[in-house]
């Protein structure tokens, strides 16, 4: 799995990078409206053919299934490689620097390696199932903050996150509302904070940043504390006590 993931960190800077540079000119970005609060930049386009290309050159039958261009079969599609280019672009558009590039790759719909790169920081976190996750160089651990009185929770920056949100902000010690699904669930792997809540996501926006968070111990359910977060949308993050007291009040 190294060399894929040595690619994976390779397209995710490539990325970054080209983020990063777009910000120095901002007349190169176009906007565009998807949907009512989804929207898409010529930025976010171009890192995901970026990307995929990248990736191709090292692996030319793998398939991809990426947020902005979708589903590209290869002739094995038992390696797919599940990308968001640009996560928070909505951050990126307001020049917020707080966005990432996330990168995963599933081996028959398991997810075998992770990256998230946080361009503006120079943070990458990155893992490998079965061997930890790091920041840069180094090793991660969740933190082991037991009760949600004293927990800073992340919660979904997405307008219907206000379904749960209430409750969470009067139980818990303190919250934020980030803007990037894929650095919230890194943020949790590395211990800045303590959980992370948010309902309606897709498989782009989580992938990678829900292996690098349960390789540094964290448990990720949905809001019913099943399995099924990655086809559902809807996860929760954190340490095991912790989950229990946030899915109670979720309930
Ligand atoms: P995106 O920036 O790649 O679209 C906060 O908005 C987080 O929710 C981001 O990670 C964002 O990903 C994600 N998200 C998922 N679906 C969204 C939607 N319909 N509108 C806005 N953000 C969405
Ligand atoms: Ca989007
Ligand atoms: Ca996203
Ligand atoms: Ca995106």
């Amino acid at each position: 799995m190294q060399p894929m993931l040595n690619i994976a960190i390779r397209a995710a800077r490539l990325a970054g990078n080209a983020i990063s540079s777009s910000l120095e000119n901002k007349k190169s970005i176009e906007v565009k409206q998807k949907g009512k609060n989804d929207f898409v930049t010529n930025i976010d386009l171009y890192c995901e053919e970026l990307i995929i290309e990248t990736i191709k050159k090292a692996y030319p039958d793998h398939s991809f299934t990426g947020e902005e261009t979708g589903v590209h079969n290869g002739s094995n599609t038992e390696y797919r490689w599940i990308i968001d280019p640009l996560d928070g672009t909505f951050n990126f558009i307001r020049d917020i620097p707080h966005f990432s590039v996330s990168i995963a790759l599933q081996v028959k719909g398991r997810t075998e390696i992770g990256v998230v790169y946080d361009p503006v920081k120079n943070e990458l976190f990155s893992s490998i199932r079965g061997t930890g996750s790091k920041l840069n160089d180094q090793r991660i651990r969740i933190s082991s903050v037991p009760q949600l009185t004293s927990a800073l929770i992340s919660i979904g920056s997405r307008k219907d996150s206000n379904n749960y949100s209430e409750k969470i902000i009067s139980e818990s010690y303190d919250i934020r509302r980030l803007g990037s699904a894929a650095l919230d669930l890194c943020y949790v792997a590395s211990g800045r904070t303590d959980g992370y809540i948010e309902n309606g996501l897709k498989p782009w926006d989580i992938a990678a940043g829900e292996l690098i968070a349960r390789e540094a111990g964290a448990i990720c359910t949905d809001f019913n504390g099943s399995a099924q977060y990655l086809k559902t949308g809807n996860i929760v993050c954190s340490n095991v006590k912790l989950l229990r007291e946030i899915l109670k009040n979720l309930a």
